[in-house]
């Protein structure tokens, strides 16, 4: 069964690492968020691919889900030391790809191909591609004004008030050629359990809609309990006056999948939902917990027409 699966960073790479677990490299492609991409002390840092190569290739690390496991700071703290950024923590290891990637974009290569070549490197065998290889900028506009995500998400601890979402160079941004092919040849696609708003929208955004409707489409919610799993999704919503919930999520992708996945704690909340829902334990701790939602998941889909 060919599948694509949309993903931003932690969660969606958890995910990923399920159907990897279960699908053989020729039937996953996981079509990534590059809307958080940002140039940072010189360097291109794209987090979302990087979380979800390093989850696949299973050197991810495992406290924060992102960056590296085993990781050192050394850089880091030179750069403090001289008076230079260290808001965002590169480690040393992670370094290593940024440099790398910087250098490799210099010389002309796509995000496509070098995200390619350090799959191969990292030993991750099943396809991993950047929504577009052109630049699309996710844009948090505040009561502060506009920041750039990792701006407001990890500088300023998403404590200026959201009042939207803008993404950049979307008017001249095509999807990446892999990500394309991918979805034209998919039996389904599922949206992991990403931010909505800010790590899926870019890639729907991206990717013409007409080529996704019609498909049988899956969106795992990231909100459970009206909590998000991670990152300030909850908060966000409250902000932007919409109800952190389940409900919302499977209302905000209405016109694009269905089918639902939904935790267990919110199996009330799912009566209330009009489209086919899967109601089940999606927090995943460990890779059992990936690979299971991921077998369930792929179950759901086949019951869906
Ligand atoms: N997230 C943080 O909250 N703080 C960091 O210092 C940080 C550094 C970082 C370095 C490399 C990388 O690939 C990811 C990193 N992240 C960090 C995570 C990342 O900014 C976000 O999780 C995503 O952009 C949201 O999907």
């Amino acid at each position: 069964m060919k599948i694509v699966a949309l993903a931003g960073g932690v969660g969606g790479a958890k995910l990923a690492h399920g159907l990897a677990q279960i699908l053989k490299p020729e039937e996953l492609t996981v079509i990534v968020n590059t809307g958080d991409d940002f140039e940072h002390l010189g360097l291109y840092i794209s987090p979302d691919l990087d979380t979800v190569c390093y989850t696949l290739a299973g050197l991810a690390n495992p406290e924060t889900g992102w960056g590296r496991v085993d990781e050192t700071w050394n850089a880091i703290a030179q750069i403090e030391r001289l008076g230079g950024p260290s808001w965002f923590r590169l480690g040393d290891r992670d370094l290593a790809t940024h440099l790398e990637r910087t250098r490799l974009l210099k010389e002309g290569y796509t995000l496509t191909e070098i995200t390619r070549a350090f799959c191969k490197a990292w030993g991750v065998r099943h396809a991993v591609v950047p929504m577009s290889d052109s630049p699309v900028r996710t844009i948090v506009e505040t009561d502060e004004g506009d920041l750039a995500f990792q701006e407001y998400f990890v500088h300023r601890h998403c404590e200026p008030r959201v009042k939207g979402f803008r993404f950049e160079g979307l008017g001249s941004a095509r999807p990446a050629t892999g990500a394309r092919e991918a979805i034209l040849s998919a039996e389904a696609i599922v949206i992991c359990p990403s931010n909505p708003w800010v790590s899926v929208d870019p890639i729907l955004a991206v990717i013409p809609i007409d080529e996704i409707q019609g498909r049988r489409v899956v969106a795992v919610s990231p909100i459970i309990g009206g909590r998000a799993v991670k990152g300030p999704a909850a908060k966000m919503f409250a902000e932007l006056g919409i109800a952190p919930s389940a409900l919302t999520v499977a209302e905000h992708y209405e016109n694009v999948v269905n089918g639902i996945v939904v935790d267990s704690v919110d199996s009330e909340l799912a009566k209330q939902i009009r489209i086919p829902t899967l109601v089940t334990n999606t927090i995943m701790k460990n890779i059992q917990d990936k690979t299971e939602l991921a077998e369930k998941i792929l179950k759901f889909i086949g019951t869906l027409s």
